[in-house]
């Protein structure tokens, strides 16, 4: 007999999310609500159906570097997929990026363009990467205060047509690493009133930009993120040729394989320092927080693509006499890559709304404190969910979900790069301990939960507030024994900053589900936090471990 089974599919993308919804009514004014479902709707009927068909239909095809043309010039162009040029369109149009820079929306244009980006990345292929690059690249030109180069790039990269919106790139990563960013090794020298870079970028993503901020040492400059400064540069000329740059080869990479991501050298290429000749490190920040930002959407919107696709499976695969649905130990199992999906969702969109808030200036003192904390919090602990509920997603699929024309190993290995790029785990466990130096972070952080937590009243959400509870205090009382032990304080930091992580998930679960009791929504919310309770919250080990870490590794 055949093995037969019938694939997964998917609705609408927006009908078919409750916390979505839920989240959406709690958050947006109901006249903005009123206005953008439409859209809304629209963008997930896509993401469920065409683009999502689409998506599979062109499961095999990769970006591809042509690298000369038929008389010997070098050209270096980059061909993308079918999917990405449908991307390019659709996102310019429905602005993607420039939706968070929409004035009138006020603290609310942040968590109406990631609402935009959540209800249709999934089938975009990673086309959220380059978005995210160009935003991040808006609000850096934005605060460094460099008029005119804001004046000339701004109105690109926040376009809403295809034929003139620009994206940007993000050039960091050298070859001598990609967390150590203050070792770049690319040079900056002086060419009459010019400057010109010389040096070779390791991995540059989405490299169909059509701009980049990147970081070079000014000649003569010491080491250091210090002696760094952020440049910009265009990277093809008026003709469309590429100024003194090649792209030396794509990556042969795990995942995002629509990703045109590259090498490339610099040599020579004209570029303009965006804020003076040094703090290039400190002055490129603002890009990564809002890459990071992007990256806890992406995770959440990837696992909310594993949970859907499980589900509709689990509905049509009958194994052992009945629909998995039916089956105890299968529901056991989405129940959990559920919570922790729907945690995953509340922090990230907590750290959207606290971005928003900053930009609009609507974010108390407490509020710009609490985001510097929980935008490396947020990226860090949804990167890894992101991984687990995927995994979780392929084994609920058996063989088929290991078997790469289903389409299915993708959401894993697309999932594998979100707590890799813009800060591994521990850089960004190290990034949490880098924020709480400033003074008054700490305190916004508990009063956070502490806020959350006193609104959350209903007896059966008792025993999962006490849990959060317990987790920060016990985070708290660790910094403090361990603030002046800088190897147990470092070997400690993805603890704490996980232990973090996965309170204030509790916390938002159950505020949240407190909001759902009191407007009779009904008990799922109710039921995702009492299951998120159950996993392990709190990380900290007050035992000094490093020894024995030590005697493991040597
Ligand atoms: C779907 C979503 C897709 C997202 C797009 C994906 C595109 C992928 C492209 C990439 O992967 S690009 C590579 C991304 N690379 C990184 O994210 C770098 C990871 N490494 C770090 O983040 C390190 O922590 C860091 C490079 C920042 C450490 O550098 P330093 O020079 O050793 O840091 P230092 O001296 O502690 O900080 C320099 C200054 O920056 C300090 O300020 P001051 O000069 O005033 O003292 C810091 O406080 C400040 N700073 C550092 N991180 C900050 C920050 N300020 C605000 N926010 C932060 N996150």
């Amino acid at each position: 007999m055949p093995f037969e089974q019938a694939p997964p599919s998917l609705g609408n993308q927006y009908d078919s999310d409750p916390l979505l919804h839920e989240y959406l009514e709690r958050t947006l004014p109901a006249e903005l609500l009123e206005r953008f479902e439409p859209e809304y709707r629209e963008l997930g009927a896509l993401n469920g159906g065409e683009l999502y068909r689409l998506s599979l239909a062109d499961l095999e095809n990769e970006p591809v570097h042509r690298v000369w043309d038929a008389w010997g010039n070098r050209v270096d162009e980059v061909e993308v997929t079918k999917v990405w040029k449908r991307a390019q369109v659709l996102c310019a149009e429905h602005g993607l990026v420039s939706a968070g820079y929409d004035a009138e929306l006020g603290l609310y244009a942040r968590v109406h363009q990631h609402i935009l980006n959540y209800v249709v990345q999934a089938s975009l292929d990673t086309y959220s990467c380059p978005l995210a690059m160009t935003d991040g690249a808006a609000r850096t030109l934005l605060d460094s205060g460099n008029q005119a180069l804001i004046d000339h790039a701004l109105p690109r990269l926040l376009s809403r047509d295809p034929a003139t919106m620009w994206t940007s790139g993000q050039w960091m990563t050298e070859r001598i690493g990609g967390s150590d960013v203050g070792q770049t090794e690319t040079i900056a020298r002086r060419d009459g009133d010019r400057w010109r870079l010389y040096g070779t970028k390791w991995f540059t993503s989405a490299t169909t930009a059509d701009m980049a901020l990147t970081l070079a040492r000014p000649e003569g400059n010491p080491p250091g993120g210090r002696g760094l400064a952020m440049f910009y540069l265009e990277l093809r000329d008026e003709d469309g040729k590429l100024q003194n740059l090649h792209i030396n080869r794509l990556k042969d990479k795990f995942g995002t394989r629509k990703l045109p991501t590259a090498e490339i050298t610099l040599d020579g290429v004209e570029a303009i320092p965006v804020a003076g000749l040094e703090s290039g490190v400190r002055n490129i920040t603002p890009m990564l927080n809002v890459t990071r930002t992007w990256n806890a959407v992406a995770a959440v919107l990837g696992m909310q693509r594993a949970v859907a696709l499980t589900r509709d499976y689990a509905n049509k695969r009958q194994a052992f006499g009945a629909s998995l649905i039916d089956k105890p130990l299968h529901v056991d199992t989405m129940a959990d890559m559920i919570a922790e999906t729907q945690g995953a969702f509340l922090l990230a969109f907590r750290v959207v709304e606290l971005l928003g808030r900053i930009e609009s200036g609507d974010a108390s003192k407490a509020e710009q404190l609490l985001s510097r904390l929980l935008t490396p919090i947020g990226k860090l602990t949804t990167g890894k969910q992101a991984v687990a509920v995927a995994s979780e997603a392929l084994e609920s699929f058996g063989g088929a979900g290991y078997v790469n024309d289903t389409g299915l190993p993708r959401l894993l290995a697309d999932a594998q790069v979100l707590p890799i790029w813009e800060g591994t785990t521990n850089v960004l466990s190290l990034d949490t301990l880098r924020a709480l130096k400033q003074d008054g972070v700490w305190g916004a952080y508990v009063r956070e939960i502490h806020d959350r937590l006193e609104a959350t009243t209903d007896p059966r959400l008792q025993a999962a507030i006490e849990r959060s509870q317990a987790a920060v205090q016990h985070a708290g009382r660790w910094l403090e024994a361990t603030l002046s032990e800088r190897d147990l304080l470092e070997a400690g930091a993805r603890r704490f900053a996980m232990t973090l992580g996965r309170a204030t998930e509790l916390a938002l679960l159950g505020h949240h589900a407190q909001w759902c009791l009191d407007q009779g929504k009904g008990e799922r919310a109710l039921a995702a936090a009492r299951r998120f309770a159950r996993s392990r919250i709190d990380l900290i080990e007050d035992d000094d471990f490093t020894r024995e870490s030590r005697l493991l590794v040597d």
